[in-house]
């Protein structure tokens, strides 16, 4: 039987508790672990600082710009995001511990080790398009657990529920790298110390407010939208002292950072179905679903607009959703205007 984790108490004033003393931890609190877990996310861990030495440094390796592929979501493929791509892809078929990789960068599931008892899901530099004009950019991943019995090559493997994840995280390349994780015992948040190359636990027990006052959702698609979202639009826009309105609006185009502010303040991001996205933009399996199991781990919530994220069934590995997450209560509030019921 799992028991809660004991992770290290609070940070000493001298040194603080690394990302490895975490994780390590989190093993030792899970009786049969096999440390196959532990060293995929010390993987994790060493690809997100080798990628954070490189965007720091992309405006000087000339790593900017276009490489003139385009990838399966038919984006023009950025220099950084294949570099990032085949940093993951390398530390996850080393690890021995990896059977298929998913990435929004590789048109199919990739086999790796026949041993291996996790698949692992990425979008590895999301937020591409904000790479050239410095803003915050980032790495989304899930991994699950081979199911019992099944053969890592059928793609159900891979096609799993996001309520069957079982560690998730990303990674903010910003004014500071941090890196948000969970193991399903609570969220919390590591920030990069780049002299010594650590990740240093700076937000342990990470918590979304249960409502907020911002609003996170690229208002240039409003034309786009179907009523109940334009309604639910204009309400929030709309002042009323008792419910903290309107919301202040906040949107930089990129998942991970404008998740990252939700997770932090509270509100609500919403990137809901418009006519030229009809099934919505962001990826299921690695973009959305790490992002809810996360926000839920954090007493937060997520949904398509009405359906709770988690319980979608996916069926094909790049399949997007609408994506609406944030604070429990101003995501119950959109579902309201979603049924009608506002
Ligand atoms: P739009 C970035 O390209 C991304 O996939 C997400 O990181 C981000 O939330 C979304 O697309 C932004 O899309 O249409 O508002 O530019």
């Amino acid at each position: 039987m799992n028991t809660s984790p004991q992770f290290p108490s609070a940070a000493s004033t001298t040194v603080g508790t690394t990302l490895e003393e975490h994780i390590m931890a989190g093993q030792r609190g899970s009786p049969g672990a096999t440390g196959d877990f532990t060293s995929l996310l010390s993987s994790v861990s060493l690809a997100v600082r080798i990628i954070h030495s490189r965007v720091r440094a992309a405006g000087l390796a000339g790593m900017l710009g276009y490489t003139g592929h385009t990838n399966v979501q038919g984006e023009a493929v950025q220099k950084l995001d294949m570099f990032a791509n085949e940093v993951l892809c390398t530390v996850f078929e080393r690890s021995s511990h990896c059977a298929v990789i998913g990435s929004e960068e590789l048109d199919e599931l990739k086999l790796s080790d026949p041993m291996g008892r996790y698949v692992v899901l990425f979008d590895p530099l999301d937020g591409s398009s904000n790479i050239d004009v410095n803003i915050s950019i980032g790495t989304i991943f899930a991994m699950l657990r081979v199911p019992q019995g099944s053969d890592p090559a059928d793609i159900a493997a891979s096609l799993q529920p996001g309520r069957l994840i079982a560690a998730a995280g990303y990674a903010v390349y910003g004014s500071a790298t941090t890196f948000v994780l969970t193991t399903g015992h609570g969220v919390h948040c590591f920030t990069l110390d780049p002299n010594i190359g650590e990740f240093f636990l700076s937000h342990p027990n990470m918590r979304c407010p249960d409502t907020g006052s911002i609003y996170s959702i690229n208002e240039g698609n409003s034309c786009r939208w179907a009523p109940p979202v334009k309604r639910w639009n204009e309400w929030i826009k709309t002042e009323d002292k008792a419910t903290g309105r309107p919301y202040d609006h906040r949107y930089v185009g990129s998942l991970v950072g404008d998740a990252h502010r939700t997770m932090m303040k509270g509100g609500i991001f919403a990137y809901p179905p418009d006519s030229k996205n009809p099934k919505g933009k962001l990826r299921l399996l690695y973009e959305a679903n790490p992002m809810a199991f996360l926000f839920e781990q954090a007493s937060g919530a997520a949904t398509n607009g009405i359906d709770r994220i988690l319980d979608i069934q996916p069926t094909d590995v790049h399949q997007r959703t609408p994506l609406v997450l944030g604070s429990r209560n101003d995501v119950a509030t959109f579902r309201q205007f979603m049924l009608g019921e506002r």
